[in-house]
């Protein structure tokens, strides 16, 4: 074979090493986040770097098509490079996987830097790239075998080893571009789905409430650097499921069920839930694995309709003392029935978040939200059906792994501020942070330091009792090293208790303890 005919294949055999990389980092990047797909990530960051005049001359350049550009731009880069790879790998193993590698730690770095990127986002890249370095090496290797078979003939295997070698390659090459073109797909497909469901997301006009919150108070917000929000964000929000895949649920398909133990079943459709009048409501949403400490907490304005108009509806039999709510994709809770039914709990469908239609990723068209029990027995995100039956019949998705069927929150308290291991200056330190009761309400916080005596500290307005109140406690901080607790104590009059206890089965207890240094 001519070197240039090998050198020809050698450059497409990285290409198809690309190929691969890409095609599987965009499919990976779906289950991840979509940002963190490493052509977008790449791109999103060469856009950040990029000079100002560059931007612009683009822009004047391609219009609207700027972006457009720009990834075709950053393909022919790709393309450049893979060529690169590909006769390196051939010619000198290992150092076309060596360039992947380095490309892919560039794009890896890209992806974990965006905003509101997690460690999570350098996946995409890595499975990727260690996809496309098995692909270049074999293919380049099998490739190697042959041009070898070529050279070496001997009268005896006369072609027939060169025609095995030959086989081998091209079964190799066919099998990795057939594998990148149907990951290809499959990605773009799933992408496609997330951004239909977004757009229809986005094209929801929601209802006014009914019943509006009252306004938030103006002195639920300490505003002090490192506490978080009073109301969390939507993109900062934690989010637990058990979903690998977020559901995109078209609201035109989506439908509720009640069944079970009623007099006569319901079925609801989004548009005529949406017509209902409508609670607003602000609550903190809590999980069960929350440790001391923790964050997997986080609160929010809610709009929905209240879940007792539609059980009332339904008429629950008697006997019956348990919901059993499922989401379109199988994952159950165990509420009590009586939870539900409370008239003056406001327990909801919600259909919107701090203002806008649900997120996809919190539970987009319709979730529940139930002030006052952890989010495994409560929160049933992309719902579709409640049971009505009995604690004795039926058990929930968490309650067959270990934890308990039910779980009302406990009245709990966290430190944002100083952060443990801090070092701060001696004088007056805030010490800040949030404590929770969740539909009893807060009534104080207590700190203590060094074990000492514990002392109140002062609370912010509540903004209700269904969700979590800010505190701080100017502190007189003396040189040396301290340890920091907190204690609430709920309306009801309830301590939080100091003995830990782990989170399964049904919540973590301790007091939440940071040391600082003075200097
Ligand atoms: N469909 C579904 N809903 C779910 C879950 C789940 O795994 N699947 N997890 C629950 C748990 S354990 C919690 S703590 C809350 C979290 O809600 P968030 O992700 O909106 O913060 O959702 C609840 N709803
Ligand atoms: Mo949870």
């Amino acid at each position: 074979m001519s070197r240039r005919r090998e050198h020809l294949l050698a450059a497409l055999l990285g290409v198809l090493a690309a190929a691969v990389t890409v095609a599987l980092g965009d499919l990976i990047a779906q289950f991840v986040d979509a940002g963190s797909s490493p052509l977008f990530a790449v791109g999103a960051w060469v856009i950040d770097i990029v000079p100002g005049w560059v931007k612009e001359t683009a822009i004047a350049l391609f219009g609207t098509g700027d972006k457009v550009a720009l990834l075709v731009g950053l393909g022919l880069l790709v393309a450049i490079l893979a060529v690169a790879a590909g006769i390196l790998e051939y010619r000198r193993s290992p150092w076309g996987v060596v360039v992947l590698v380095g490309v892919g730690v560039v794009a890896a770095g890209a992806a974990v830097t965006r905003a509101g990127a997690s460690v999570n986002w350098i996946l995409p890249t890595a499975i990727g790239v260690a996809a496309g370095a098995i692909v270049l090496r074999m293919t380049t290797d099998r490739l190697r075998r042959w041009t070898r078979a070529i050279a070496d003939q001997t009268p005896k295997a006369d072609g027939i080893y060169a025609a095995t070698s030959r086989r081998g390659f091209i079964t190799a090459v066919a099998g990795s571009a057939a594998a990148a073109v149907l990951v290809g797909i499959a990605g773009r497909a799933m992408s496609a789905a997330t951004s239909a469901a977004n757009v229809v997301r986005e094209a929801i006009a929601l209802p006014k409430p009914t019943t509006p919150a009252p306004p938030i108070p103006a002195g639920a917000e300490l505003g002090l650097r490192g506490l978080s929000a009073v109301v969390t964000s939507n993109d900062t929000f934690y989010r637990i499921d058990t979903a690998l895949q977020v559901p995109r649920i078209d609201p035109a398909q989506w439908k509720l069920r009640i069944v079970g133990l009623v007099d006569r079943e319901i079925e609801i459709g989004y548009d005529e839930l949406l017509a209902l009048p409508m609670t607003e409501t602000v609550a903190t949403l809590m999980c069960v694995s929350n440790e001391i400490g923790g964050n997997l907490i986080g609160n929010a304005v809610w709009l929905g309709y209240p879940i007792r108009e539609l059980l009332k509806k339904a008429g629950p039999k008697a006997g019956a003392d348990m919901v059993l709510s499922t989401s379109q994709d199988g994952w159950t809770a165990s509420t009590p029935l009586d939870v539900l039914l409370d008239e003056k709990r406001d327990a909801i469908f919600a259909v919107a978040m701090n203002g806008e239609p649900l997120p996809l990723a919190h539970g987009f068209p319709v979730r529940m939200v139930v002030p006052g029990l952890y989010g495994y027995v409560s929160a049933t995100k992309w719902v579709t059906e409640l049971r009505v039956t009995r604690f004795a019949d039926d058990v929930a998705y968490w309650t067959v792994r270990g934890w308990s069927d039910r779980g009302p929150i406990k009245t709990s308290s966290r430190i944002d501020v100083p952060r443990t291991g801090k070092t701060v200056e001696a004088g007056t330190v805030a010490v800040a942070g949030f404590a929770w009761a969740q539909h009893t309400g807060i009534a104080g916080v207590d700190v203590r330091i060094d074990g000492g005596e514990w002392v109140p500290a002062r609370l912010a307005d509540a903004i209700n009792a269904d969700t979590w109140v800010q505190w701080v406690y100017e502190w007189n901080a003396t040189a040396g090293n301290h340890v920091i607790e907190a204690r609430a104590t709920d309306a009801a009059g309830g301590e939080q208790s100091g003995t830990p206890v782990s989170v399964i089965p049904n919540g973590a207890e301790g007091y939440h303890t940071i040391s600082v240094s003075v200097a």
